[in-house]
């Protein structure tokens, strides 16, 4: 495989029963960048030996299988605490479900190579299967993160495909029991502005496949607002008290 080997920056790939496009997803990932690490978390789906399987004939590839299923947030710290450990300083996060865009895998890992004090997010294009009840519920999403960081640049709130530094994550993460499941996209990207973590936006395609397709969501409409309206009134409340300080950075 010709791929991009780092001593610094890997792809985290979270996976819970993510259907076959798992297979497909890790395969161009690879093809494109080395090491990937895949975190099972707690699937039981059958996808976890055929990954391991997988990782058995590739040097490049790391599957982590957590016991049970805990959420992305807490696969994600799994992964950047082991990551740490093993020296790495950044990660590029994807989904499992193939909807992400392994070809830009490189220019992501470029600009956080350019920039690595930034976060490298990505900015959804969507395709026109893309659900209307998902692309206008996260306007409200966005909404709300760019009042709580001041308008500081968040391009979307909700996406997964970004490169993270892992010192301040895990930081940021080690204080609070939330950012475990689904609320770990959004708090991520405000509290990580707060912690002087500059964005760069990069335009991402995102696809959206049909369950004929093989496509498969965790999402639960009203289980993962209720979650999400209740992390943007707690982030809320912190930035009235973070305001003070906020406007004093936005201001110099
Ligand atoms: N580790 C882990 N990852 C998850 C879990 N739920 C979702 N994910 C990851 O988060 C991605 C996005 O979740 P998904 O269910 O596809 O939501 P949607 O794309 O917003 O409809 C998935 O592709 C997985 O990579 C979970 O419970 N555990
Ligand atoms: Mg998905």
């Amino acid at each position: 495989m010709n791929s991009i080997a780092s001593t610094t920056h890997l792809v985290l790939i979270p996976s819970y029963n993510p259907g076959e496009k798992v297979f497909d997803t890790v395969r161009a990932a690879r093809a494109q960048w080395a090491p990937v690490w895949v975190v099972v978390d707690g699937s039981t789906d059958g996808s976890t030996k055929r990954l391991e399987q997988m990782a058995s004939s590739d040097s490049g590839l790391r599957v982590i299988v957590l016991p049970e299923n805990r959420g992305k947030g807490a696969a994600i710290l799994q992964g950047i605490t082991q990551a740490a450990a093993a020296g790495f300083t950044h990660v590029l996060t994807m989904d499992s479900d193939g909807q992400h865009p392994a070809d830009r895998i490189p220019a992501f890992m470029a600009e956080s190579l350019q920039a690595p004090d930034a976060m490298i997010l990505g900015k959804p294009v969507f395709d026109a299967d893309a659900p209307r009840l998902r692309v206008n519920g996260r306007k409200v999403s966005n909404g709300w993160a760019n009042l709580e960081t001041l308008w500081m640049g968040i391009g979307d709130s909700l996406f997964g495909f970004r490169v993270y530094p892992i010192a301040p994550l895990r930081a940021i993460m080690e204080k609070t029991r939330w950012m475990r499941r689904f609320d770990f996209d959004p708090e991520a990207v405000v509290r990580l502005c707060w912690a002087g973590v500059k964005p760069i936006n990069l335009p991402t395609p995102v696809r959206y496949f049909s369950a004929e397709e093989g496509g498969v969501s965790h999402f639960k409409y009203l289980r993962d607002n209720f979650l999400l309206t209740g992390m943007h009134a707690r982030l809320f409340l912190e930035f009235l008290w973070r305001l003070p300080q906020l406007v004093i950075r936005k201001l110099c």
